[in-house]
Formats: structure tokens, C-alpha cells, sequence
């Protein structure tokens, strides 16, 4: 074998299946850290003279990078009925996980698990993620956090601009479009919600709003054509261009997706005209990642 050749195949090296099965009586910290030392000695080892050392090198960064980066990620998010997934909250950073494609592990929650949210994050809203022994809330500070943890997956923004442009869509979306689209489906959102969770949401949601649900959403019309005012810039930008964020998805893309998908498995409504570039991107934003904005059950019939 020439030294390309075995440059080559040690760089795909990859660690001994046995050595990442739990062994009885050995702890998992300590078996990551034999992988992390074996990593850290392929890198080590290797001289520095040729392109295909770099790249093995590289591949064996990568694998360090990748082992650190994915310990214990820990998604919390909000299941409705029969593990309905209405939070449109949860979906862009689902979205946002599947995009750096990252491991995680899901811990349902409900609004009645409000002391567990509150004794992890200090506060009581989800989405939350725990990454190691960094607990983070907010969509928008989570979005950063994976942004700046995995550097070396896909970026959600493309650079420092793109982060300050998806920082105002994220205001943009939740300032002037989710309040028009929460008129059109809100009636509809208790029986997408798991029945012990009904009451507190209903409660709450009216206390905001100063009103009924029903009354929220009286004039159903009305209520409909104000949304699609409010989606007038989207459908301006999606005439010219697949995706909010130009040529492919990203965060931005993520975060107005996400009120969709809140409207499409929270109301029977269409608030979308069919046809349209809308419609169209939506169509696209569904089936990211195999399929993954029909993952969990729609609307129940
Ligand atoms: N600004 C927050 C909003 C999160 C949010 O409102 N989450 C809802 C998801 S269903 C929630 O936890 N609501 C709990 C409540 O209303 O008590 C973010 O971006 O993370």
C-alpha cells in the first residue's frame, strides 16, 4: 500500500464499534474519553507534508469535534394530543437541529409541567435546550447557542449579517404576523392540545387577548384577509427567490415556517392561497430533512 493510499484510508478511520457499546461497569464518560484520546492521538501522530495527511487530519478533527459537540442534547418541547406537535416555537428549532443535523434526544413536556420547566430554565416557557450542563431558552438565543456550538455544520445564518437580517425577521414574524394568524386559528388550537393542558391554555390565551377565543376569531373573513396583508412582504420575496433566505433554507426561513406549521396542525383552515408562491414554499419547507414537517399527525379529523 503506497503512504497516499495509507494516509487515505487512516483518514476514515473510524472508532472500534466494541469500544462505543456500554460495557458493564464501564461508565460512558469514560469510554468518551478513550474515544477522545485515540482521536486526539490520530491527530497527534500524523506528519504535516501533504494534502492527503491534511485531510485525514481534518477527517479526524471533525470526528473530535463531532463527539464533544453531540454529548447529551437534550430538546424540551411542547406535545399536544396523541403527540400532536403544535408549537410553531418548537418547530424552528427542530428545523434549526435537523439543518446542523445534530443528535438530540426529545423530553415531551405539557403546560402541567410547568415546575419542571421552571426548576431547569428558571422560567416557564419551552422550547428549552440542555446541551451537557448548559440549560437555554428562548428560540432566538437557542438558534445562537447551536449556531456557535456546531461552527462547523451548516451555518443557520450565514455569517454575522445574515444573523443580524434572521434577528428582524424573528421580531418581524412574532410582532406582525403571528398575532393576524393566532385571529384566523386560535378557536380551533384547544383540540390540538393534550385534554389536561386545554383549560390552562384556554384560560391564559383569553386573559391576553381580553376575550374569548371564539370572539378572538369572530368575522372569520375579516380575520383571514388581515394575515394574508400581513404576508404580503413574504410573497414578494418568494416570487423572486425559493427560499426567504435566497437559493436555501435557513433559520429565517425556520422561524416564518413555523407559524405555518402552527396554522396548518392547529386549524383545519387554509390560510394560504393554493398556488401560490406561498403555498409553493411551504410545500418545499415540509418536505426538509425527509419529509420532517409531517412528522407528527395533522389537524384530528
Ligand atoms: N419568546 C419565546 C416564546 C416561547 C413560547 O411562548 N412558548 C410557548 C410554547 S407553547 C409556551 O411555552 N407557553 C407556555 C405558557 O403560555 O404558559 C421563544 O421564542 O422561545
Amino acid at each position: 500500500m503506497g503512504a497516499h493510499r495509507a494516509i487515505a484510508v487512516m483518514g476514515q478511520i473510524r472508532l472500534p464499534t466494541a469500544w462505543s457499546r456500554t460495557r458493564a461497569g464501564t461508565s460512558a464518560v469514560v469510554q468518551k474519553a478513550g474515544h477522545i484520546l485515540a482521536l486526539a492521538l490520530v491527530v497527534s501522530w500524523v506528519p504535516h507534508d501533504s494534502k492527503a495527511v491534511s485531510l485525514c487530519r481534518e477527517n479526524a478533527r471533525q470526528q473530535l469535534i463531532g463527539r464533544f459537540a453531540s454529548m447529551s442534547l437534550t430538546f424540551y418541547e411542547r406535545v399536544g394530543h396523541e403527540g400532536r406537535r403544535p408549537s410553531p416555537f418548537s418547530w424552528r428549532i427542530r428545523y434549526a437541529l435537523a439543518h446542523k443535523g445534530v443528535p438530540f434526544e426529545v423530553r415531551p413536556v405539557r403546560f402541567a409541567d410547568v415546575e419542571t420547566i421552571r426548576n431547569l430554565s428558571g422560567q416557564h416557557l419551552t422550547p428549552i435546550l440542555k446541551h451537557g450542563d448548559d440549560v437555554v431558552h428562548e428560540t432566538w438565543d437557542i438558534a445562537c447557542y447551536l449556531e456557535e456550538q456546531f461552527p462547523d455544520r451548516p451555518s443557520l445564518f450565514g455569517g454575522e449579517i445574515g444573523r443580524g437580517i434572521a434577528h428582524f425577521i424573528n421580531a418581524w414574524s412574532e410582532t406582525q404576523l403571528g398575532p393576524p394568524l393566532r385571529r384566523v386559528i386560535y378557536a380551533d388550537f384547544p383540540a390540538v392540545l393534550d385534554s389536561v393542558d386545554r383549560a390552562y391554555f384556554r384560560a391564559s390565551r383569553e386573559r391576553a387577548l381580553g376575550m374569548s377565543l371564539e370572539d378572538a376569531c369572530a368575522d372569520p373573513e375579516s380575520k383571514l384577509t388581515a394575515f394574508q396583508e400581513a404576508c404580503v412582504p413574504l410573497a414578494r420575496v418568494l416570487t423572486a427567490q425559493p427560499y426567504i433566505c435566497g437559493a436555501a433554507p435557513a433559520y429565517g426561513d425556520y422561524i416564518v415556517f413555523s407559524l405555518f406549521q402552527m396554522a396548518r396542525l392547529g386549524s383545519p383552515k387554509e390560510v394560504i392561497a393554493e398556488g401560490s408562491p406561498i403555498a409553493t414554499w411551504r410545500t418545499h419547507m415540509i418536505a426538509l430533512f425527509d419529509d420532517l414537517g409531517n412528522r407528527f399527525p395533522g389537524y384530528p379529523k
